[in-house]
């Protein structure tokens, strides 16, 4: 008997449910930098540089540790087209009785793998995918009967079952969430710390010349590569973030400010979703602090709501709404992607900020992904074919699970409010009210229509227009109905011309 055991570039955990049914003596892990993997959508640079440093130094480490590794490098001379060609390769040379697998976390390859046993003729264990806490089965039955799903009660479901920050069966501070302590501009005279950085080493080096030859086509730069690629490295990065962060991570969670791609936010989303780092353990790490006195309730509660909440219940959702979710388009949306959300050049500098820091790190923090690139997506009326793939493109830690129900259901709406109970639309002054990005602009946020004016104001105002037979009767968009119909009428029709020009030119 010996098993192959396949372990994927987003399964890099010496806990993977897989590597538990491994017998160091006979077994083999299988590791492949592979073609259909490396380009199913054009990855960022920086993200399959972060994938294959990760992978060749996750490989190492299972040798060290006693495993029988067989790895394929993206340029060996063997067909390794897709993970499915190398293991055929292997099953028809080696003897193996049987492989082993934890459940890939996008569903296309978790199709695929299904057909594997047929296709081999050899058993095929798919084991469950212990990067989350909540069991596929767990989501199904909390949302099962259900005539809404939302977030907030199954976070509260996960923290009460995680007995994290509970007294007893009540929530720490007498409330579930604090978010309304949290929503600060930063101030001007704080500056938040540098991110936690590392050299490339000699791996990391290798991989970056092999993506700058490779993938010379793909968007994003390699430049400023600094990301952790090892355990031991990632758990710096959340040390650090523990210390020096997490104390202001609630406050100014919200906040974006000129040329700051960092602020208080973590930067652990990449370690996260490719199995260097544990849910559990930044989980217990941020607890800790709390009952430490090293960050506050808002913080602390606010950090773990990101993991325990919108983390396990987007991926929960995800394998609960597919197949089926990615043809989601309930506002009809059709218009193509602008240039400007490879380039960054556009006069509207809070969506050319954003681009450019994503170019440069595969990285931008979450208001800019959902109240500056994905509002604008939203109120421009953009595909979500494209939009979704441009976010699985640019951004490192960026997989099916997760980037589809934030883009189809928090930022688009285009599952009709399966996942949120209304769009995240907003005008240029929600983005002036928790940023600074508008004093650096050409365009004036406090103008509604005109050259000058901000295209935020006029777009929101054209899409609140344009899908009022959607929301109109949507009780948390009553009021924006209102406001409308109580506005001077020649200033309303100005808005929706302006808007009209604007997307007409896009
Ligand atoms: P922090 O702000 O420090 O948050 C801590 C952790 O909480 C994150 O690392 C992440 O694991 C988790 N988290 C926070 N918000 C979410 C959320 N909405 N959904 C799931 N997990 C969350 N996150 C991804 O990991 N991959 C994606 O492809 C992705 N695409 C997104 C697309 C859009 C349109 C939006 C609005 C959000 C997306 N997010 C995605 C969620 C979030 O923006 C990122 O997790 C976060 O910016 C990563 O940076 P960080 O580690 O510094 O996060
Ligand atoms: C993202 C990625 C990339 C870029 N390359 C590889 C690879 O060459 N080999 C591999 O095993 N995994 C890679 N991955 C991660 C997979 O795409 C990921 O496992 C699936 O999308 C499931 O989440
Ligand atoms: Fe963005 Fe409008 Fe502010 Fe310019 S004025 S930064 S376009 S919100």
């Amino acid at each position: 008997m010996s098993a192959l055991c396949v372990i994927l570039g987003d399964q890099l955990s010496i806990k993977m449910s897989s590597l538990q049914a491994v017998n160091k003596d006979v077994d083999t892990i299988l590791m492949a930098e592979v073609k259909a993997e490396a380009s199913y959508v054009k990855h960022h640079k920086t993200k399959i540089a972060y994938i294959f440093s990760a992978m060749r130094h996750f490989a190492q480490q299972l040798v060290s540790e006693g495993y029988n590794v067989e790895y394929v490098k993206y340029n060996d001379e063997r067909d390794n087209s897709s993970i499915y060609k190398v293991v055929e390769q292997i099953v028809s040379t080696k003897n193996v009785t049987n492989i082993c697998i934890s459940k890939p976390a996008e569903y296309r390859l978790f199709e695929d793998v299904s057909t594997w046993d047929k296709k081999l003729g050899i058993s095929t264990t798919i084991y469950p995918d212990n990067r989350f806490l909540a069991t596929e089965e767990r989501f199904k039955e909390w949302a099962d009967g259900r005539k809404q799903l939302r977030m907030e009660y199954f976070y509260r479901e996960m923290r009460k079952e995680a007995r994290c920050l509970m007294d007893g069966d009540k929530p720490i501070g007498g409330k579930w969430n604090f978010d309304a302590e949290n929503r600060e501009k930063l101030p001007k005279e704080i500056k938040p710390p540098l991110p936690t950085m590392f050299e490339p080493d000699q791996i990391t080096k290798d991989v970056i010349d092999l993506v700058s030859v490779e993938f010379s086509e793909h968007f994003g730069d390699l430049a400023n590569f600094h990301y952790a690629v090892t355990r031991e490295d990632a758990l710096i990065v959340l040390n650090e973030f523990i210390d020096q962060r997490l104390p202001n991570f609630g406050q100014y969670q919200d906040a974006m400010v000129q040329d700051e791609p960092w602020m208080y936010h973590s930067h652990i989303s990449f370690y996260l979703n490719s199995g260097l780092l544990m849910p559990l353990e930044i989980i217990d790490a941020a607890e800790q602090a709390y009952y430490n006195e090293k960050a506050p309730l808002n913080s602390v509660e606010g950090f773990i709501r990101q993991i325990l909440g919108w983390r396990e219940y987007v991926r929960g959702f995800y394998w609960y709404m597919m197949p089926g979710y990615t043809d989601e388009n309930y506002l009809q949306a059709s218009r193509k992607l602008p240039d400007f959300y490879w380039t960054g050049d556009t006069s509207m500098n809070c969506i050319s900020q954003s681009v450019k820091q994503t170019k440069e790190h595969a990285y931008a923090h979450h208001i800019q992904r959902l109240m500056v690139l994905g509002n604008f997506a939203l109120l421009a009326g953009i595909d979500p074919k494209y939009i979704n793939e441009w976010y699985l493109i640019v951004y490192g830690d960026a997989y099916e699970w997760v980037e589809l129900p934030n883009v189809s259901g928090m930022v688009l709406f285009a599952d009709g409010g399966k996942l949120a109970s209304k769009p995240y639309a907003a005008s240029g002054a929600y983005i002036h009210k928790i940023s600074n990005y508008c004093e650096h602009c050409e365009y004036s946020v406090t103008e509604k229509s005109g050259p000058q004016a901000c295209p935020f104001n006029y777009l929101y105002w054209g899409f609140i227009n344009k899908h009022a037979d959607k929301f109109k009767n949507n009780p948390r968009m009553a009021m924006i109905y209102k406001t409308m119909l109580r506005m001077d009428e020649k200033k309303l029709s100005h808005m929706l011309e302006d808007s009209e020009l604007f997307l007409k030119e896009l």
